[in-house]
């Protein structure tokens, strides 16, 4: 008998996902003692970053502050190379976790969840693999992250197309070797600007099709120092607790005045002083810039100036200066040396903002009205973002109810962990709380370790199901709508309000209150006796009263 048949298909809990979030679940629940499946789609862990191994793929936020926090050991003895961090050593870091805490036995890797239906007669999730297994649990926890569905472009004639296509989100594990090539880039969000510099350095010819231009700050990356290493390290507990009350789950240093409050000079001053110092830190120059147009337009057009001064051809510039939406309400990119590629011979920018690429061809494809010709396309067209994959998997909650069919007006969580009529499906960094408006790893931990009280509150009152309650969702979700009618995200078509995906409900998915006041609303919750969720006691327990 196979070690995967010896498996328990009757567990305590699934969890779908061996990323981050997935990885720490596994270690907390064994500690509580819970039987636990990981089923994990990629053949490693990583979840992010098995899959994006694009040339280029980098974290934007910084390692001492993208890693996990709950093993103080772990925190002092990895070290980093690199102040923002390569996906080869977020991968490598992944891995070392799963080892160090002996993780992978409980993980089944290359497989797929196709279905989880709950059974209201057996109060259990069924939960089917694409391997035909069928599992058995009581607790069902996607953690499959939030940019983990990549989407590719319907465009007429791709399958025709004879030479090689890849997406930055799903890139094969051997190295690609470019050398001599011409190649087309589709896209300009966070991943394309990231691999646009390196394909450059690589290729004979680059063709960059750019439907929107996007703002992008310098990451000014560098080789860890002991110092930067030591000034984290000698007081880790007590920065990551006050990054767990920030705004967004880092170290940012917010200038807590607004912009117009100050004269031109010291707004140009200090903006000069973020670019200088680089990363998303750029938007925390003043602390109205995602809410004020006015404060915001000065913040775009200081960017927009860079970009002027950087790319030597004019009209190129221009192309690449974003006009059509506020600064920071599409994810603003960290680059190195993106608007710089453009001074490259080897590069050219193609505005398709106007009209879509017409078709691909045989040789390459169609765009305003010109034939081109190329050897690999690589699409950097982004993902279906934050309820992609949850609707990938047929979940099927009380009544037969569709996860799918509840959300088809945009997701209904509480807190974004819950949804009310699917009992005991817990979501991590699900929509509706800060999840990619934050340093994931921060909202990670919180979610996992919600997850994980939240059972053990289950267990030590004899309760067997936990579920929002409709009101409270409601609620939840008209404040979600809320915090960000605020401010200026809505004007943007971005991914967080669903606007690249055709036919998808647009409205901001994330929690935009912040990563501070959304874990106090947490931890008020809890105190209040899980305030908004409702319980059900075991079924004996229940039969007996
Ligand atoms: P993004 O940020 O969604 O970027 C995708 C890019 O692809 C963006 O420039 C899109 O233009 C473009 N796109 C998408 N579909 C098309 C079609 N059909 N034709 C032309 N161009 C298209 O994804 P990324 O992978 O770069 O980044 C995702 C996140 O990963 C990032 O925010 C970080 O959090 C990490 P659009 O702007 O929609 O006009």
């Amino acid at each position: 008998m196979s070690a995967k048949q010896q498996r328990e298909t009757t567990v305590d809990a699934v969890i779908v996902g061996a990323g981050f979030s997935g990885l720490y679940l596994l270690h907390r629940f064994r500690k509580l003692g819970l039987t636990t499946r990981v089923l994990e789609r990629g053949g490693g862990v990583g979840g992010t970053w098995y899959w994006n191994r694009y040339p280029g793929a980098r974290c934007d936020v910084e390692s001492m502050q993208y890693s996990y926090s709950f093993d103080e050991e772990l925190q002092q003895e990895w070290h980093w190379p690199e102040k923002f961090s390569a996906q080869p050593d977020i991968l490598a870091y992944a891995n070392h976790v799963a080892d160090r805490f002996d993780l992978r036995k409980d993980i089944d890797f290359d497989v797929e969840v196709k279905a989880a239906h709950f059974n209201e007669a057996t109060r259990r999730w069924r939960i089917e693999t694409d391997k035909g297994e069928k599992i058995t649990a009581q607790f069902f926890v996607m953690a499959t992250g939030c940019i983990s569905t990549a989407q590719t472009p319907n465009i007429e004639g791709l399958d025709n197309y004879q030479g090689n296509t890849y997406h930055t989100g799903s890139w094969p594990h051997e190295k690609v070797d470019f050398t001599g090539q011409r190649i087309a880039v589709i896209g300009t969000g966070s991943s394309g600007i990231q691999a646009i510099p390196v394909l450059a350095e690589e290729a004979a010819h680059v063709t960059v099709f750019q439907r929107t231009p996007n703002y992008s700050i310098p990451s000014q990356n560098e080789p860890m120092t002991s110092d930067y290493e030591a000034s984290w390290k000698e007081k880790y507990p007590a920065l990551r607790e006050e990054m767990r009350y920030t705004g967004h789950g880092s170290m940012k240093d917010l200038n807590d005045k607004p912009a117009m409050s100050v004269d031109e000079e010291e707004r140009q001053d200090t903006y000069e002083k973020r670019w200088e110092i680089g990363g998303a830190g750029f938007l925390a120059s003043f602390n109205d810039l995602l809410f004020s147009q006015e404060s915001n337009d000065t913040a775009s057009e200081f960017v927009r100036n860079q970009i002027r001064r950087i790319v030597k051809d004019p009209e190129t510039a221009e192309l690449l200066a974003p006009k059509t939406y506020p600064i920071g309400t599409k994810r603003i990119c960290i680059d190195s040396g993106y608007f710089q590629t453009y001074n490259r011979e080897n590069v050219d920018l193609v505005d398709i903002s106007e009209k879509p690429i017409e078709r691909i061809t045989r040789e390459g494809l169609v765009a305003n009205g010109r034939e081109f010709e190329f050897d690999s396309i690589v699409f950097a067209t982004g993902f279906d973002a934050m309820t992609g994959t949850l609707f990938n998997v047929d979940i099927r909650g009380r009544n037969d109810l569709a996860l799918k069919e509840k959300w088809y007006a945009g997701p209904r969580t509480y807190l974004g962990l819950m949804s009310e009529a699917f009992p005991n499906l817990f979501m991590i960094t699900g929509p509706g709380s800060p999840s990619v408006k934050s340093n994931m790893l921060v909202s990670i931990e919180q979610h996992v370790d919600f997850v994980t009280e939240s059972i053990i509150h289950m267990r030590e009152h004899g309760l067997e199901l936990m579920e929002p309650d409709v009101a409270a969702e409601d609620d939840w979700v008209d404040h979600v709508q809320e915090a960000a009618n605020k401010t200026l995200f809505p004007r943007a078509n971005s991914w967080y309000m669903g606007a690249n995906i055709p036919g998808k409900p647009r409205l901001f998915m994330p929690y935009i209150g912040g990563v501070g006041t959304y874990r106090r609303i947490c931890e008020e919750v809890v105190a209040d006796n899980y305030k908004g969720f409702r319980f059900e006691a075991e079924a004996a327990a229940a039969a007996a009263e």
